[in-house]
Order: structure tokens, then sequence, then C-alpha cells
């Protein structure tokens, strides 16, 4: 295979060639894994493990490498971003029960496509596919809904009008790979590049083995005991399907949104309209007379659970944006007085 079209299996194209131009005499590739230090990169040579001189690369990165005396390899540049996958708050709680990191963390980056992935059973978590819908418009690329095992749906129109009903404006789909239902239409909305992004046991490995049509990920059984998955997938890896590639993740256990005001405005794009209509600008759409928010509520336009999941994702956005703010002021003080140190110490005396 020659050079372009091997890489453009992988997603490169005249834009990606552009980008590149400065690095003339450098190798391009695509970040597949990373871990501990170490990054797997898929070049024209094959796959290439090398480590990187400044910012760590993420799966889906485009790189420029360069090769060391001794023969390793080194990114020496990351090409800009298209689209970035950003969450904030990992691991860490605070009292508000909000995520205690205001630093964001890149789950993937160059993704047309983010699949929103949520099994069927043992339970379907509307908040987390709301959750995640935020994240994935704000990170610029397009979102769908997947709902996985649906072989095991009791009542899969019900389910679907249900999640149709938390993700307006987004394509729903369901699958089964234990029949094989749906996976056409999850081929042909899986287009580029595409991320998976789900809890753990959603099945979402299995759905790119499938994808991929033999088994390049491990997977695993849910407990039996409480029906939680087993953190399986344990690094981001992006894998080459039959007409395109998919980025596999490990199961999330806490999303916490980063930045993701505009996101949340598409996702919950209805409430956003019918709070237009409300009487009063500022309206919080607790009591006030006129609240067209509310008055839809009572109306059973909009599902109650719509309005409070909607009310508890602004709250954490601008908690969020809050200790962004405080985070950029410290810095920006920071490197006042670093500037100030170095005024004194050139003054001539
Ligand atoms: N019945 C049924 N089971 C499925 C389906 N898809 C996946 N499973 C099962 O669900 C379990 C978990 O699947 P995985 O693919 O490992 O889940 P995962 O989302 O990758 O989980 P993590 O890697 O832990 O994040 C496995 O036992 C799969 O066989 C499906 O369509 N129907
Ligand atoms: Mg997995
Ligand atoms: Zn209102």
């Amino acid at each position: 295979m020659s050079r372009s079209s091997f890489l453009s299996s992988l997603g490169w194209d005249d834009s990606w060639a552009e980008s590149f131009a400065p690095y003339d005499g450098l190798v391009p590739g695509r970040v597949v894994r990373v871990d501990r230090g170490r990054c797997g990169v898929l070049t024209e040579h094959g796959e290439v493990q090398a480590g990187w001189r400044h910012e760590p690369p993420c799966a889906g990165d485009w790189v420029a490498l360069r090769g060391l005396p001794g023969g390793a390899d080194q990114v020496a540049a990351i090409l800009p971003r298209r689209t970035a996958f950003v969450r904030g708050g990992v691991g860490r709680e605070s009292r508000g029960g909000l995520s205690g990191d205001s630093q964001g963390q890149l789950l993937a980056a160059n993704v047309d496509v983010a699949l929103v992935v949520e099994p069927a059973s043992p339970d379907t978590g509307l908040g987390r596919i709301e959750r995640l819908l935020a994240l994935a418009w704000q990170s610029g690329a397009t979102p769908y809904v997947v709902i996985t095992k649906a072989d095991l749906a009791a009542d899969l129109p019900g389910l679907l009008e249900a999640v149709s009903a938390a993700a307006p404006g987004v394509g729903v789909h369901a699958v089964s790979a234990v029949t094989g239902d749906g996976l056409d239409a999850v081929r042909a909305v899986a287009t580029g590049t595409s991320v998976l992004l789900g809890p753990s046991g959603a099945g979402k490995s299995t759905l790119v083995n499938a994808l991929a049509g033999e088994e390049v990920m491990r997977t695993q059984a849910i407990r039996a005991s409480d029906g939680r998955g087993r953190h399986t997938t344990t690094h981001r890896e992006l894998v080459v399907v039959p007409g395109g590639l998919v980025i596999d993740t490990p199961g999330v256990r806490r999303v916490g949104l980063y930045e993701a005001g505009e996101g949340l405005s598409r996702a919950f794009a209805e409430v956003e309209e019918l709070a237009e209509e409300c009487r009063f600008g500022d309206c919080a759409h607790e009591t006030e007379p006129g609240c067209a928010v509310l008055a839809a509520v009572e109306a059973g336009d909009l599902p109650e659970r719509r309005l409070a999941g909607w009310r508890r994702l602004r709250r954490e956005a601008a908690w969020m944006a809050a200790r962004t703010d405080a985070r950029l002021r410290a810095e920006r003080l920071r490197e006042r007085k670093v500037l100030h140190r170095r005024i004194r110490r050139d003054r001539p005396r």
C-alpha cells in the first residue's frame, strides 16, 4: 500500500498534510494507545512505540515522529486537533456531590462521531446519556445514542421512546451483538473516526468486535451480583474497522462536565427553547408566574425528570466554570508575580 492510501485509511487528508508541512523529514502517524509514558503510533512502517517531548498525546491524535539516536522514536509534535472530547472532574468528589477537579481530561482527539453507549438491560441511565451528550456536543463531534443488548429489552419501543426524549435532535439506534440486529445502522453512522463512551459492561468492546468482524478487544460478563461491569477495557484504543476507525474507551465511573455550556444547551435544546418563552428573562423556573418550562411539565409535554436533569447539569456547569475562573485567576496572579520579580531584578540600580 502506498503511503498516502495507508494513511488515508487512518483518516489522513489534504488538510492533515498541510498541518504536517512544517515537519518535513519526520514521520506522520496516528496515536492508537497511550500507556504509562509511551504511546503506540500507527505509521506507514507499522505500529511504532514512542515517547514524547512536550505535551502527552491522546488516542486519535495525529503526530510527527522523530527517530532518536539509538533507535527510539519520539513524538516531536502533535498536529492541531480538530475536535477534542474533554471531561472534567476525574475520580474525586466534593461535598456538593460534584467532581473536585477543574482541569479537563482529554478522552479522545479528532473524533467525527461520538457514540453514547448505554445498555437496554439491566438498566438504562437516561441521566448518563444526557451528561455524555452535553460533552459530545461540546467536543465538536456528531453524537448518536446506541442502545446495546436490544435482545434483553423487555419493551424496546418504549425504551427507545424514553431515550429519544432525553436526546432531542440525536439519532438513537438499538443493536444486539447476539442477533446482529441494528449493526448495519450503527455501521452507517460510524463513519470517519468514532469514539464509544458509556459505562462499564455496556458492551462497547463487544460492539467494536462486531464492527471489526473479529475479536480485537477483550470483553467480560458483567457481575451477576449487582449487574455492574468489570472495567475490562483499561486503555483507550483506536481500532481500524471496515469503513472507518473506532476508539474504544474504558467504562467511565463518573464523568464531570467541563466547559460544557454550549454542549449543555444543545443537549437540552427543547428546554432552552421553552425557557425563551418565560415571562421573566431571569426566570429560575421554580415558582415564577408565566413560566413556560413549568407549564410544559404541568401539561405533560416536558418530563419532570428532564427538567431535574437540566437543573442539575446547569448547576454543575456553573460550578465548574467558577472553578476554572478561579484557577485561571490564580495562574495569572502567579505569572504577574514572576514578571514583577524579573522587572525588579532587571532594574538598573
Ligand atoms: N445479551 C447481550 N449481551 C451483550 C451484548 N453486547 C455485549 N454483551 C455482553 O455484555 C458484557 C460486557 O460487554 P463488554 O463489551 O465487555 O462491555 P464494555 O462496555 O466494553 O465494558 P468495559 O470494558 O468494562 O467498559 C459481555 O458479557 C458481553 O457479552 C448484546 O448485544 N446482547
Ligand atoms: Mg470494554
Ligand atoms: Zn421559567
